[in-house]
């Protein structure tokens, strides 16, 4: 859903609103969440301290540890009898996260999707082929209810059982499709084994997300399955896909962030300083409107950058893709890596598809990496595997061992998101 007078508002109009939300947000979670009111106390500050939203940086960070610490309701501002829904996110290790919607929240829940579907390229009267997942992952019910408010017909798929998708695909029509990049990628990687034309097919925009990607994955799969691919971000604990949206016309410059709902900041991963726009760090979100569940800067553990783009078609800040999250980040032999930065090597070769994994291994003290990664045809030149390995030492800074697959060796996303880093050393 387009709107202009809010997602082009001038920059001081958008900065009272943002800070007129943010007091009455504090004042509100201290009232209504003892773990806030605690930790305000604790740093002897009462709301009456925060006058606009420049006076964010006074106040601690959310961490994902207090969530745990709270489980599962803990955190909610409101009481259950005034809860529309329940979503969780599960995490790598122990309970999940859960978060709670009024039918206010779930309205602006669906008013952010559907402006990132607008942004994405979707019209009302298309239909949508979901294939996020439908459960408590935010990914298949939020993308439902921004469709159906845009006045999309919604194909609720689901993630998997990708036979049926195929042919939904190819006989429902659908205009837009949204999933994660690596099932894009499994999608168009079945529609060529079969040697069905994608032409054929209805579909003209893909909307990826839930996981980081890079150009290589938007090259696969805009030629593969003849789309224009577009990202989509955002995680549970703020809302559920539609923090930010890439524009379609305006692709790799980075995902506007819905700033009327969402303030953003990045802040460096070890001090916590807030950053200048343009340098990379960690993401930091303040909900500014959610009634159930908001939330005060929440370190979100992704990394990127923000900043604002003069030559855009909308005012609010934009953030550049996520590298990855710090706490998936490797660490080898003194050098951080994160699997997209391999991706990007990856990607300036052509003999080579983005269908790859990380091997992590530990022999005695030294960590090492392989990279597993198909080549793009049958046959490949010998000298392949040390043209890549070289290009990663020269890029990166790191000597990975290299093994050149062929197509269809590597696993393929089943329909959610893709590990792309098989860890042997835990
Ligand atoms: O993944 C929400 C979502 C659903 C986003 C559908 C987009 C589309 P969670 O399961 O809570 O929520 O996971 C959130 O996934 O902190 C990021 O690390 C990662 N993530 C989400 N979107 C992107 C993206 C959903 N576009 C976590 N690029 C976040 C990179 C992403 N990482």
């Amino acid at each position: 859903m387009y709107n202009k007078s809010i997602e082009c508002m001038p920059l001081a109009q958008l900065r009272e609103l943002q800070s007129k939300r943010f007091v009455s947000l504090v004042e509100r979670l201290y009232n209504d969440v003892p773990f806030y009111k605690q930790q305000l106390n604790e740093k002897g500050l009462a709301p009456g301290d925060f006058k606009s939203i420049e006076d964010i940086s006074k106040l601690p960070f959310t961490k994902k540890t207090d969530l745990r610490d709270h489980y599962p309701y803990g955190m909610f501002a409101k009481p259950m009898s005034e809860i529309a829904r329940i979503h969780a996110s599960s995490g790598t290790t122990g309970k999940p996260t859960v978060v709670g919607y009024t039918k206010n929240d779930l309205d602006i829940f669906d008013e952010v999707v559907a402006r990132s579907l607008v942004c994405a390229g979707a019209k009302p009267g298309m239909k949508l082929h979901n294939a996020y997942g439908y459960g408590l992952f935010t990914g298949g019910l939020g993308m439902h209810g921004g469709a159906t408010k845009l006045g999309m017909a919604v194909i609720p798929v689901s993630g998997g059982m990708t036979e049926r998708q195929l042919t939904i695909l190819q006989d429902f029509k659908p205009e837009v499709i949204c999933c994660t990049p690596s099932y894009a990628q499994t999608l168009s990687d079945e529609f060529a084994k079969r040697g069905i034309d994608t032409k054929d097919l209805a579909v003209k925009y893909a909307v990826l997300g839930a996981e980081p990607w890079t150009e290589a994955i938007r090259s696969q799969v805009e030629v593969g399955l003849d789309v224009t691919a577009t990202n989509i971000y955002g995680l549970s604990e703020i809302i559920g896909p539609g923090v930010s949206q890439e524009d379609y016309e305006e692709k790799g410059t980075g995902s506007y962030i819905w700033e009327d709902h969402f303030y953003p900041e990045v802040v460096d991963k070890d001090t916590g300083q807030p950053l200048a726009h343009g340098e990379e760090g960690v993401l930091v979100f303040t909900t500014l409107t959610k009634e159930a569940f908001p939330i005060l800067r929440y370190w979100t553990n992704d990394i990127c950058a923000i900043n604002y783009d003069q030559n855009a078609k909308r005012t609010h800040i934009k953030m550049s893709s996520i590298k990855g999250r710090a706490d998936d980040m490797l660490i080898i032999r003194g050098v951080n890596l994160f699997h997209t930065q391999v991706e990007e090597v990856i990607h300036t070769m052509k003999e080579l598809s983005p269908n790859y994994r990380l091997i992590v291994e530990r022999t005695g003290n030294m960590d090492t990496v392989k990279v597993e990664v198909e080549s793009a045809g049958s046959r490949h030149e010998e000298n392949l595997e040390s043209v890549l390995k070289n290009k990663i030492k020269d890029t990166i800074g790191l000597s990975m061992d290299i093994e050149i697959m062929a197509p269809g060796a590597i696993p393929r996303s089943q329909g959610g998101k893709l590990s792309r880093i098989l860890d042997k050393r835990k």
